[in-house]
């Protein structure tokens, strides 16, 4: 019988200095409940990004999990490719992270190969790729950052090869904001986090985690050189988009 994953309380007590988010230690041992529990539609996210190795891995190219945490989009998307000769190269510049994904990633008996690396992905060479995958990634990026890393994976990738982009998005309109926000916070309220946690967790991120509008996410990947931008996935606050090259 499998265990369930140790339960995210980091931000249960009160904190007397609350440092910026990171991806640590505390954090990569909670990971799979925290995300869980914060961002609603995750695990739908996940299983489906399978599909898109399946309809659009091509035999002898690369697979790229940009910012891949624990390897849970990595396992998805290997587990479905259908075609030979591929490679899967998940990244993260978190050690805590890249640990366990080395677990997670050894213990899948799927055949395609995956090679794990620790690097920046603004450092990670992207080439002959037919699917990259930034599953709540590109957030954490420098806005002025985001569109050079874009420009960047449309340069390495096949024709026809698509990014699948997962975002927490922020809406230009007050009201929408205020909605979306409303809903998302009933979603961790109902998935046990107290106010308190909520309150502290939402200041760590206040710094480290800037999201953009849905509009700018579709101007941006035109601007990189994508053609087609599908918008795939949403649950109030976050989406995910297909971008075809
Ligand atoms: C999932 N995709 O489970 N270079 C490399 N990694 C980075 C960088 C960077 N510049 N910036 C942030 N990260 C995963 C979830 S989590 C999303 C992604 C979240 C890494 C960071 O270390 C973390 O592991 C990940 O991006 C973001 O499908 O926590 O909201």
């Amino acid at each position: 019988m499998s265990q369930a994953p140790p339960r995210d309380t980091l931000f249960a007590q009160p904190e007397p200095m609350l440092v910026d988010f990171r991806f640590d230690e505390r954090v990569a041992s909670v990971f799979p409940d925290m995300i869980r529990r914060s961002v609603p539609g995750y695990g739908d996210i996940i299983a489906l990004l399978g599909l898109f190795a399946e309809q659009y891995a091509q035999p002898n190219s690369c697979i790229y999990d940009l910012g891949c945490s624990l390897g849970a989009a990595t396992l998805s998307l290997r587990r479905r490719i259908q075609v030979p000769g591929c490679r899967l190269i998940a990244v993260d510049n978190a050690e805590a992270m890249v640990a366990r994904c080395r677990e997670h990633i050894a213990n899948d008996l799927s055949p395609t190969p995956v090679e794990v690396v620790c690097a920046d992905i603004r450092e990670v060479d992207i080439k002959q790729a037919s699917v990259v995958v930034l599953n709540f990634t590109l957030q954490f990026l420098p806005p002025e950052e985001r569109l050079v890393l874009l420009k960047r994976i449309h340069a390495g990738l096949l024709p026809g090869g698509v990014l699948v982009l997962s975002e927490k998005l922020r809406f230009a309109d007050g009201q929408s904001q205020a909605f979306q926000e409303r809903l998302q916070l009933a979603f961790k309220r109902a998935n046990g986090y107290s106010e308190l946690e909520i309150s502290q967790k939402r200041a760590a991120l206040e710094n480290v985690l800037l999201p953009d509008t849905l509009e700018q996410h579709r101007a941006r990947l035109i601007q990189a050189g994508f053609v087609q931008i599908e918008p795939w996935f949403q649950a109030f606050n976050f989406a995910s988009l297909a971008a075809v090259k």
